[in-house]
């Protein structure tokens, strides 16, 4: 059991584009296991490991409600995309910014399962979006990327602000001072 950390925006390293994974072994078994816990403890429901800053096409899903569904993808590649629908969207590096996003509603995709196997499956609703918004983080992308560059800049500024208060807060402990 680990809890990696999260990559916040605007952190360049989320603009990272993935590697694909040449060999599903023990130790990207033990990186998607590391990535459902970061996942679960957050919580969220999905992860993509450019978040927790490892290039390495891999991403963990769990969309049920009882969160006893974990889903690992690698490589993940989409086959298909259909329709459109609008859903709001938040990101576990874009910690609480929540806005509506187009998307496609269904999806066919190809992916290696974690002992390796290929596997194609179709996805809609809330899976579909989730996959997609993975999908974007392995590629270097953001649901912020979609909005206008206006809301994006008033996001960035938001969370550099935390960021400072956040670090601040953290020297502060370290030095043991009180503010
Ligand atoms: O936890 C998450 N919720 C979410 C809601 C709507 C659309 C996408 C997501 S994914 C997000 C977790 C995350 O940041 N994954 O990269
Ligand atoms: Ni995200």
């Amino acid at each position: 059991m680990a809890i990696l950390g999260i990559l916040h925006f605007p952190d360049p390293r989320l603009r990272n584009v993935a590697q694909p994974v040449t060999t599903v072994d023990d130790s990207v078994r033990q990186l998607l296991d590391d990535m459902l816990d970061t996942m679960y403890e957050a919580p969220g429901i999905g992860l993509a490991a450019t978040q927790v800053n490892v290039d390495k096409r891999a991403v963990v899903i769990d969309v049920s409600e009882e969160k006893d569904q974990p889903l690992c993808l690698i490589n993940p590649e989409i086959l298909d995309l259909e329709g459109v629908e609008e859903m709001e969207e938040g990101c576990l590096s874009v910690p609480g910014v929540y806005e509506v996003v187009q998307r496609a509603d269904h999806i066919r995709l190809r992916a290696l399962d974690r002992n390796g196997q290929p596997f194609e499956m179709q996805a809609d609703g809330l899976m579909a979006v989730c996959i997609q918004h993975e999908i974007d983080h392995l590629d270097g992308k953001l649901f912020v990327d979609y909005l206008s560059q206006l809301k994006r800049t008033r996001i960035r500024n938001k969370l550099e602000k935390e960021q400072r208060q956040t670090s601040t807060v953290a020297d502060a402990r370290s030095s043991h001072r009180v503010i």
